[in-house]
């Protein structure tokens, strides 16, 4: 066992060299800070000490970035401020009911429209400051929550959507809810400055949390965000290696006999910093379904304790297990669980699905996966896709699924329900998930402009012209029945995980963007770098060419991104002529 020393001290608060965040979370206590002064106060945003403290409320202060030159023209020193609030969705499950109260909100309070995303959750943009406290309100009124969606503490637990009736399925959902509710903040911030002047029957589930203390995270919290998520080894949909602590239920006769956890998965990346990277998760040790908790709670808290909290462009627990190596971490957390860990099993991951269309859920009801490109719910001209959203929830009831693709699944519906399902989405003039090609139903692209200051580039506004594109060339290859896998960000900070794509597109400057190739559609493989920089309209022309060496020497049935991976860059930018 090695003799690392603790990072922090969780009673004396941060040292002089830690980053600046982590004073403010230790002299919040526990989450307050000044927000609920800011909130009486009649601006329009909050002191950015305040914003860090937010997040873990579950919201950032924004800007709409479309409008900023306007406000400028206008001779404005200000911005047009406003808020996004998440929603945690544990495996993506909710009711119709929720759902719809939700897309209300966004209607009422926020822009008009609501987002799906990749890790199942929900989120509003355009949330006015004044409006904050009603909207998170309502949120609560639907049984949900936004605490613990965003900030230093454990984020959405993500889990397998589908709704099929067998043991497996719901073990790993029941525990993708154990685990949200293990790690959730315990301090009574959140009720007091959102919820205290709801009714007192309003109250009931947020008083439960009423704790003045943090037994997991302590006075300063993690020292960045963590992420969890369950897979099956026949169902990766939720791309499980990209998280910090990665479960894959090890299931015989349809039921969970334990989980093989991985762990130091991520996604995000500066460029310009050459110490980050995309991970992976490794194998860290198998558990029983009892012990699972306590094995990720010692993970958490050696994480906690020993995670980098100077910088925090590395202070993911990636890097903790970089600078430490596998075998240091797998010490240390089986001294902070009190037990040597039990070597994981062989378990390869073997499939991933998309959930979409019709799926059997072999309970004698109906699922329906509804394709909701990029995660978009929004009414427009020749696309009322929200109203018929509402209508389906409304008349059917069904139980809701989101799913890491950011789309949604219709389920528990009966055979006599699937024709009106059917009947709303035509009216409606929604395409049906079956009528995308494939690779479009596993498209995915982060929200980038106008809400996220992060961008660089176009992201969900851009995507869906690229693949227009991209499938013209597809399908004049005859290459339209493959399942590709493309996904696209505004910066390098991976939101939509396209570091493990097939085809990854990454914004890098303005207008120009990072093209990677050779992830593995089974999230398993990190792509390379093709082309760095390559400008926004040469994006399908590039891909287009790599299609055709694909088309010509590709092994029958091999995948586009093993393909891609097994000619490297240098041999695939030979054959293409470049
Ligand atoms: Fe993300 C920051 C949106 C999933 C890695 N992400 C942001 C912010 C909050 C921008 C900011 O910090 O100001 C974005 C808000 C945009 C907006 O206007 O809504 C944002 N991230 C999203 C969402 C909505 C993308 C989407 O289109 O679905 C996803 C919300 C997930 C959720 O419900 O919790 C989202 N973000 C991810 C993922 C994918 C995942 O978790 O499976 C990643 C890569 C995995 C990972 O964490 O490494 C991801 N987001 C980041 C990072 C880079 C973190 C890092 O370790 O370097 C940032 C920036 C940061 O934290 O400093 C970031
Ligand atoms: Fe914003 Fe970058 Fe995340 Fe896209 S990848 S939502 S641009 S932070």
């Amino acid at each position: 066992m090695s003799n690392a020393v603790s990072n922090v001290n969780l009673e004396d608060g941060p040292r002089p060299e830690h980053s600046k965040v982590e004073t403010i979370k230790w002299q919040s206590r526990f989450l307050r800070g000044q927000i609920s002064d800011e909130l009486m106060e009649g601006t329009d945003h909050f002191t950015e000490d305040s914003v860090q403290l937010l997040k873990h409320h579950g919201m950032y202060q924004q800007d709409d970035r479309d409008l900023r030159a306007e406000m400028r023209g206008q001779g404005e020193k200000g911005k047009a401020y406003m808020m996004m609030l998440r929603t945690r969705v544990p495996g993506g499950k909710m009711t119709a009911q929720q759902f719809v109260g939700e897309m209300e909100l966004g209607d009422a309070l926020g822009n008009g429209t609501m987002r799906l995303t990749s890790r199942q959750a929900i989120q509003h943009h355009g949330i006015l400051k004044e409006n904050l406290k009603t909207a998170i309100q309502r949120i609560h009124q639907l049984r949900l929550s936004t605490l613990g969606a965003c900030g230093d503490v454990n984020r959405n637990v993500m889990a397998c959507p589908l709704p099929i009736n067998r043991p497996c399925y719901h073990q790993v959902q029941a525990l993708a809810d154990q685990l949200s509710d293990y790690f959730l903040p315990q301090s009574n911030a959140y009720f007091e400055i959102w919820l205290k002047d709801l009714q007192s029957g309003e109250q009931e589930c947020a008083l439960q949390m009423d704790a003045e203390r943090e037994p997991i995270y302590g006075s300063v919290y993690l020292p960045r965000k963590f992420k969890a998520a369950i897979a099956f080894a026949f169902d990766n949909s939720v791309d499980v290696q990209t998280n910090d602590l990665a479960l894959v239920a090890v299931v015989e006769q349809d039921t969970v006999v334990g989980y093989n956890i991985m762990v130091g998965g991520g996604m995000g990346m500066t460029p310009a910093k050459k110490t980050t990277f995309a991970a992976l998760a490794l194998p860290l040790c198998f558990s029983t379904p009892e012990n699972v908790i306590a094995i990720c709670r010692a993970v958490v808290e050696v994480q906690r304790d020993f995670g980098n909290r100077e910088d925090r462009k590395h202070a993911r627990l990636k890097y903790l297990i970089r600078d430490w190596g596998i075998e240091k971490f797998r010490d240390h957390v089986a001294q902070y669980w009190g037990q040597a860990l039990t070597p994981s099993r062989d378990l390869p991951i073997t499939a991933v699905h998309d959930a979409l269309g019709w799926i059997d859920q072999e309970d004698g009801r109906w699922c329906y996966g509804l394709n909701v490109e990029n995660g978009r719910i929004v009414d427009r001209p020749g696309l009322q896709l929200k109203s018929a959203l509402r209508e389906i929830c409304e008349r059917l009831t069904p139980a809701i699924r989101i799913t890491a693709q950011q789309s949604v699944l219709f389920c528990d519906l009966t055979p006599e329900q699937k024709p009106i399902l059917e009947e709303i989405l035509v009216r409606h003039q929604i395409k049906r998930s079956e009528d995308y090609l494939p690779t479009r139903r596993w498209s995915m692209a982060c929200v980038a402009w106008p809400t996220c200051g992060l961008s660089i580039t176009e992201s969900e506004r851009a995507l869906p012209g690229i693949m227009d594109g991209f499938e013209g060339h597809l399908r004049e290859l005859g290459l339209q029945d493959e399942p590709i896998h493309v996904r696209m960000t505004g910066c390098p900070n991976g939101c939509a995980r396209p570091y493990n794509a097939e085809i990854g597109l990454v914004g890098k400057a303005k207008e120009k963007y990072t093209v990677y190739l050779g992830g593995s559609h089974l999230g398993t493989r990190l792509a390379y770098i093709y082309k760095d920089m390559v400008p926004h309209d040469d994006v399908v022309p590039e891909l287009a060419a790599v299609l055709r060496v694909f088309q010509r020497q590709r092994i029958p049935g091999e995948h586009f991104g093993d393909f891609c991976d097994r000619l490297g860059q240098e041999a695939l930018l030979a054959a293409v002529g470049s």
